[in-house]
């Protein structure tokens, strides 16, 4: 499986193009829907999301809603567009009028200076910022709900939520107290903040309001999970086939992230190995398991079977509403950097993109192991895998 993404933030279309989705997956746009208004409904957004109401539309590769094998296209549409259709018009020359929201003060933090540096954007830094923008993590999304509805045909369930916004952080023990994926989604989709309880969503909200009011932004940590997972996908044999790695890779492409570990692995740093490694154990029912989960789910950058645990860390949004220095591309003389509407927290939002983005890479890892052109088969053929494992 792989797929590309393409548009502008304030284009007219968002588009994803999927190959390698097995045949006979049944998928609606309403599969995919549920998981965008998930990404776009998140405290902490702008103003933007008050334009925006994300569906998606299937252009190829589903019939009478199921997968026929060949690529799939998803199409969702900027509405906001239609107030920039002269400032993106692809077919109409430069004009001193359609040229009028210029972006010639770079953001620190943002990729606009360096990406402008890079393809030679001298006249107009927002050739940058308008590809570079987070708008593009709504196909990354679309991608990704596709690829959780194979996956939960092959028993694998991924959830991410937020476990910090700045210093308010939650505890993540709480997360013993529920005993499955399912009631971890109920608890933190029934909060704003996607926080793993009522009284840190509440102060997770205070401290929001009160960036906001600051003009200012903030940043936090997400975690994802996956259950379900078989032992054995990725390998050890090469650095470019561990599973965890390409997790990684995922996680730090999604815009502002800066950080990524397995099983809580910066709280381990400081300790020895007796104290991090899961002793191994067996019992007729399961085969072999595990004493803990210290690792995160992957040994050698292979799956342990264990479930996965992935936290990454999200940077505060570059654009402020009261700008940092920097310098104007044209004069060269010092000014305030440019100002542009954005959202006061992406951290609510990250969560649910991190969560599609490790639905992604397993998918991809499950594609490269079995069968990838009918669904029945590629069930049959993990079917038969778990069992060999579970017999090991
Ligand atoms: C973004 C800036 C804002 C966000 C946008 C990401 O857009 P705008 O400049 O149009 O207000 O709302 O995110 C989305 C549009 C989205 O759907 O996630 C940025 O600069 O990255």
């Amino acid at each position: 499986m792989r797929y590309t993404t393409a548009g502008e933030s304030h284009g007219p279309e968002e588009i994803a193009i999927i190959e390698g989705i097995p045949a006979g997956l049944h998928i609606t746009s309403e599969d995919v829907n549920q998981e965008l208004a998930r990404r776009q409904h998140a405290y902490g957004r702008g103003g933007r999301q008050l334009i925006e109401f994300d569906t998606v539309t299937f252009m190829s590769g589903v019939r009478h809603q199921m997968t026929i094998g060949s690529p799939i296209t998803l199409n969702v549409h900027n509405d906001d567009h239609n107030n920039w259709t002269a400032i993106m018009a692809p077919d109409e020359p430069a004009t001193p009028e359609n040229t009028l929201r210029k972006v010639l003060r770079p953001r620190p933090g943002h990729a606009d200076l360096i990406g402008g540096m890079k393809y030679r954007h001298q006249d107009d830094l927002r050739n940058v910022l308008e590809r570079s923008s987070a708008r593009e993590t709504v196909m990354r999304v679309a991608v990704g709900a596709v690829a959780k509805k194979l996956l939960r045909e092959l028993g694998i369930d991924v959830h991410g939520f937020v476990l910090s916004v700045g210093p308010v952080k939650g505890d993540a023990q709480v997360l013993t107290q529920y005993k499955s994926l399912a009631e971890v989604r109920e608890v933190t989709e029934g909060f704003a903040t996607r926080a793993l309880d009522a009284q840190t969503d509440v102060q997770m909200q205070k401290l929001i309001d009160e960036t906001k009011q600051n003009r200012d932004t903030v940043g936090g940590m997400v975690q994802v999970l996956a259950t379900g997972v078989p032992a054995g996908l990725g390998s050890y044999v090469s650095a470019d086939t561990k599973l965890d790695a390409k997790i990684a890779r995922a996680i730090v492409g999604i815009n502002a992230f800066k950080a990524v570990d397995f099983g809580e692995a910066f709280d381990h740093v400081q300790l020895f190995g007796s104290q991090v490694m899961d002793e191994i154990l067996w019992n007729e029912e399961q085969g072999f398991y595990r004493a803990s989960d210290n690792m995160g789910g992957f040994e050698g950058g292979m799956t342990t079977g264990e479930m996965i645990v992935v936290r990454g860390v999200v940077k505060p949004i570059p654009t402020l509403y009261q700008p940092m220095r920097s310098v104007d591309i044209d004069t060269h003389t010092e000014h305030r950097a440019s100002i542009e509407r954005s959202d006061t927290t992406a951290v609510t939002a990250a969560a649910v993109i991190a969560e599609h983005m490790v639905a992604i890479e397993l998918a991809k890892a499950i594609l490269d192991k079995f069968d990838t052109d009918n669904l029945e088969r590629l069930q049959e053929q993990l079917a038969a895998y778990r069992t060999e494992i579970k017999n090991f």
